[in-house]
């Protein structure tokens, strides 16, 4: 395989260095950032990150800071969750939808304050539409990026290998809120979250130069938990059901279609930009859904392209993440399925680069 060339427009990231001597394999690039995809294999790492704890630069999940009296105004307009019994220390799973309720973004909402707040962005460019946005309404808001990189710790052995380097008050952080704790004399949010189903937190380290030193102080204090470099793992996040924006949807997918309608409340959600687009469309209800889906046979090839989903001589749909789950025996993956199809147990065909495979749709993700 060609090597990507590395350049000022592919940013490295506070904790770079870190996941070079830990000797990483493979990268992707998300938000114009390296994100690292394997240390080992996919398949050791997954089982690594089951059974012990690992440190993900995810530096590349970047922040658009929202910041005067109009942010939770601004905030309300990108989305159609309902933000008003949110608090300050809570972190909100969003849609972002533009003004025909299609997904912008899927990021998760961190309130700082009634006036200062972090979109933790998925692989988009949201800056520019919400700096877009601020300046067409002329809101009363500072929005930019802050020198703010997540650092995640995810594994069963999480809540230990942070306990002790922040103390043990990490362990009362509660799911999707976060608390401040002090790192060389600074303040840094630290939140249970992740993308991973195996538990575990998330560092917003604010200021690069002490990126490294923290890096380091995990590794010397976790060396007999274990703690590895990781990242996110593509068989356990598709085991977990835990989306990828520009993956599994697009600008072109309604939330409802990726199955967030759990996170929108349409009618309560007043100023949302994409409120009357999504009611029109929600009256209807959606005709194709996300949906977990096993394929048939031994390991399939990477998904680096839709692949079809036929039945009956037709076009249903089309998968767009999978890989072999050691732990289910089978290949998982998730696709876009029409209604005609949805229904779990129904048998379908994949147009996989190395041909037909028969599939089930299931009712839930294996996670
Ligand atoms: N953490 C932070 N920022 C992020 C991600 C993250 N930005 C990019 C990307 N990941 C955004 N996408 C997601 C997708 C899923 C979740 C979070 C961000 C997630 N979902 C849980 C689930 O579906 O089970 C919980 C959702 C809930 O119940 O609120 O965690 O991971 N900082």
């Amino acid at each position: 395989m060609a090597q990507i060339s590395l350049s000022r427009r592919l940013r490295r990231t506070p904790f770079s260095d870190g996941v070079e001597a830990a000797g990483v394999k493979g990268y992707t690039v998300y938000n114009r950032m390296l994100l690292a995809t394997v240390f080992e294999s996919v398949e050791a790492d997954y089982r690594h990150l089951k059974n012990h704890v690992q440190v993900w630069d995810v530096s590349c999940e970047r922040q658009v800071e929202l910041r005067g009296p109009d942010a939770a105004r601004l905030m309300q307009m990108l989305t159609p969750r309902d933000l008003r019994r949110m608090l300050p220390g809570q972190c909100f799973y969003v849609p972002i939808v533009d003004e025909t309720g299609g997904m912008l973004n899927d990021p998760v909402a961190v309130k700082l304050s009634e006036d200062r707040w972090w979109i933790s962005i998925a692989d988009s460019d949201l800056l520019l539409w919400v700096k877009g946005i601020a300046n067409g309404y002329r809101l009363d808001v500072l929005v930019d990026e802050p020198d703010v990189s997540p650092l995640a710790i995810q594994g069963p052995k999480a809540d230990d290998l942070l306990a002790r380097v922040f103390g043990d008050r990490v362990r009362d952080i509660r799911f999707f809120k976060f608390d401040k704790f002090e790192f060389e004399g600074r303040e840094l949010a630290i939140a249970r979250s992740g993308y991973s189903k195996q538990g575990g937190f998330e560092i917003y380290v604010e200021g690069s130069d002490i990126g490294m030193p923290l890096w380091n102080a995990l590794f010397a204090a976790g060396e007999d938990l274990l703690v590895r470099a990781g990242c996110p793992n593509l068989i356990e996040r598709i085991e977990g059901g835990l989306l990828s924006y520009g993956n599994d949807m697009t600008d072109d997918n309604t939330p409802h279609e990726c199955g967030l309608g759990k996170f929108c409340n349409t009618h309560t959600a007043i100023g949302c930009i994409g409120r009357d687009a999504l009611l029109r469309v929600a009256k209807e209800g959606p005709v194709q859904q996300i949906r977990p889906i096993a394929i048939d046979g031994d390991a399939v090839p990477p998904c680096d392209r839709p692949w079809p989903i036929v039945a009956g001589g037709k076009r249903i749909g089309q998968i767009t993440s999978a890989a072999w789950s050691p732990d289910f025996g089978t290949n998982v993956s998730i696709g876009m399925v029409k209604l005609s199809h949805w229904e779990p147990g129904t048998r379908i065909e994949i147009e996989t680069p190395d041909g037909m495979r028969g599939a089930t749709v299931r009712e839930k993700f294996w996670i």
